[in-house]
């Protein structure tokens, strides 16, 4: 029978289960990877679990996101993974390597292997014609364990790109083109596989920016094939040996098909704050512009900045406007400074901040108040940036370079000749950073003071009762439920302490209400938890007490991350009786050994409605044994 791609890639490695869309799959992991933001606890996880080195081909940990050292903590977090990666055989990349996506795609990805990735856009490795998934910590320590990923097979929509993009329109107006349509839920439970005459038009960076993105969609991963340029990228990097070509079979069936002439794509931006509130550069003309930000794992490859160099040549950047690149990586940097573009983005009044993630995730660079800050970056979330009152765009790194030297947003098309962007035959390799688990790890692993033991629960009972302590509406994300910022996530190794921030700038008295109450519920909207992989959004929850969270629906990763730590996530039977429900509302339900309508009473409305726990069996049974980490362990330590 033929088959897509992603089914070529799945068949490969499947573990267990029919591979048929909605029923339960587990995939087998070639590698994995971890930031350090997810990856503390990750390694915690993973501690625990007592196995003596990973099972993968290849485990990697980055140190991209939370770099800087205002005190101890981050620098006690870094010296921590690095000791682990050391003792249990996972390739360390030094602080100031750059961002996870960015070298794994430059260094390790492979066509046709599996990857498991503690961060939301891990897909971006789809360009290489990877099935790369983001996942909680828990999920890929478990991977690294030797154990299969599990997950909802999901169906596979076909996008059928044609023809060629015109000047100045790239890969992120084709991904926001993708989002316009598809909006921040129209991908979750979906594969996204591009195919057709255009993919020949598309670089392996240019492709990695499209599936990198895809993540905004709520898709499960996107994935290219893997043809003449992903062999041309991996001679490139000296690594031409690992190619194979891979595509789908020519009568392949989609669930359904997108179709995008890429003649058509125009320059386009996400306006605030969500990436699928797309519109045409030309629609925006004219806000003027405070800041501007090129890099993130979304747009900080050679050819993007190379780009960057050749519109940024001989020009100044408006007085108006902060402009700062951080490069993906070191290769990129080792190749801009060796070409002497380096030199033509500094001269014209760039500020070069460090390889990583950065003003992405408001690790500095906030914007002053009420600024208006172009980014090429993947999300806009209000108040990711470090300032609640800024409005931050997304766009291209084209459009952003335009924003740049002009001072308001022009469309870039208006700049002027078309700079012809060549990518080197062969880039200079820059592996210095790394470190390879290739001697035999002495002494201790090391701990600073703020890395606390993971905090352990109970099975959960058959009775849940509690107050609703807050309720939410639609699209709420897991930066809204646990900021990011270089305050909140340097506690990511302290889980009583980043507690203390759940959802602390929807409200303020949350934590301390919850813990009051004893714990209760949350009632949330659609798409409940979209965005970051980050597990501290289902962990911090369920340490003050959280026993569920009913939504219209949830996001896959998170729903994920609460059923591993506990957390009860039923959706509303008819999504009606959500209007019913309001913030100290007394609940009660019998979870009736965890069937999948049940029956929730509301007390303070002598009132009943319906919520469904649709969970497969595995999912139920992590759930009844109090959550995966106690299941995972109770399979490794106590046998
Ligand atoms: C993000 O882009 O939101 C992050 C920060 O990379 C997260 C991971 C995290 O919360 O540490 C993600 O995408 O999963
Ligand atoms: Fe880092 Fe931003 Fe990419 Fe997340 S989206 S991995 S914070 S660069």
């Amino acid at each position: 029978m033929s088959k897509t791609l992603a089914e070529k890639v799945i068949a490969q490695h499947l573990a267990e289960g029919k591979m048929e869309p909605g029923e339960q799959i587990g995939l087998k992991i070639d590698h994995t990877l971890t930031q350090d933001s997810t990856g503390t606890l990750a390694y915690l996880e993973f501690e625990a679990m007592g196995v003596p080195r990973v099972k993968t081909k290849l485990s990697l940990s980055f140190v991209d996101h939370n770099m800087l050292q205002n005190d101890f903590r981050n620098a006690d977090d870094h010296r921590y993974l690095q000791d682990v990666a050391a003792k249990y055989g996972i390739v360390f990349s030094r602080p100031g390597n750059g961002i996870c996506h960015q070298i794994h795609l430059e260094r390790f990805s492979r066509p046709g292997y599996t990857l498991l990735g503690s961060d939301s856009h891990t897909p971006t490795a789809g360009g290489m014609g990877m099935i790369a998934i983001g996942a909680g910590g828990l999920d890929v320590a478990a991977a690294m364990a030797g154990e299969p990923f599990y997950l909802e097979m999901p169906s596979i929509m076909g996008v059928k790109l044609t023809g060629a993009l015109s000047p100045f329109a790239s890969a992120k107006d084709v991904i926001l083109e993708v989002l316009r349509k598809l909006s921040v839920k129209g991908g979750v439970n979906r594969i996204l596989e591009y195919f057709g005459s255009g993919v020949k038009t598309l670089s392996v960076p240019e492709r990695a920016t499209i599936t990198n993105m895809g993540t905004e969609t709520g898709a499960t991963t996107s994935i290219f094939p893997s043809d003449g340029l992903t062999y041309t990228f991996l001679r490139s990097q000296g690594r031409a040996d690992e190619w194979v070509e891979l595509m789908a079979d020519e009568e392949a069936k989609y669930s359904e098909v997108l179709e995008i002439d890429l003649g058509e794509v125009e320059p386009l931006i996400a306006l605030p704050h969500s990436p699928d509130n797309v519109k045409a550069v030309s629609e925006v003309e004219g806000t003027p512009v405070d800041q501007v930000c090129i890099g993130s794992c979304t747009n900080s490859s050679l050819r993007d900045l190379k780009m960057v160099a050749a519109l940024l040549n001989d020009k100044k950047v408006s007085d108006k406007v902060s402009l700062t690149i951080s490069s993906g990586s070191r290769q990129v940097l080792a190749n801009l400074a060796a070409s002497g573009e380096l030199a033509d983005i500094i001269r014209a009044g760039a500020r070069i901040l460090e390889n990583g993630c950065g003003p992405c995730i408001g690790i500095g660079q906030a914007p002053q108040t009420e600024a208006v800050s172009i980014r090429t970056f993947n999300r806009n979330f209000k108040g990711r940036s470090g300032t609640q009152s800024a409005q931050v765009y997304l766009a291209s790194p084209e459009t952003a370079v335009a924003a740049a030297l002009q001072g308001e947003i022009i469309d870039p098309r208006k700049l002027g000749d078309y700079p012809e962007v060549k990518l080197p035959e062969k880039v200079i390799v820059e592996d210095s950073m790394f470190i390879f688990p290739d001697k035999p790890f002495m002494g201790e692993v090391r701990r600073g003071p703020n890395i606390k033991p993971l905090p352990s629960f109970p099975p959960i009972p058959d009775k849940l009762a509690g107050e609703v302590l807050l309720k939410t509406g639609d699209n709420i994300s897991t930066d809204d439920i646990l900021p990011g910022g270089s305050e909140v996530m340097s506690l990511r190794s302290n889980i009583p302490e980043i507690s203390k921030h759940v959802f602390c700038y929807f409200d303020s008295s949350f934590s301390n209400r919850a813990l009051a109450k004893g714990g209760g519920f949350i009632v949330g909207g659609e798409n409940y938890g979209q965005g970051s992989s980050r597990e501290h959004a289902a962990l911090a929850p369920k340490y003050l007490g959280v026993k569920a969270v009913i939504a219209k629906s949830f996001a896959r990763i998170h729903l994920a991350n609460l059923v591993n730590f506990g957390v009860v996530p039923l959706t509303f039977t008819d999504k009606q009786d959500y209007t019913n429900v309001a913030q100290g509302d007394m609940l009660e339900l019998n979870m009736n050994g965890l069937q999948r309508n049940l029956c929730m009473k509301n007390a303070a409305k002598s009132e009943e409605f319906g919520v469904t726990l649709d969970l497969s069996d595995r999912e139920k049974s992590l759930l009844k044994a109090g959550g995966k980490l106690a299941a995972v362990k109770a399979k490794y330590v106590e046998n």
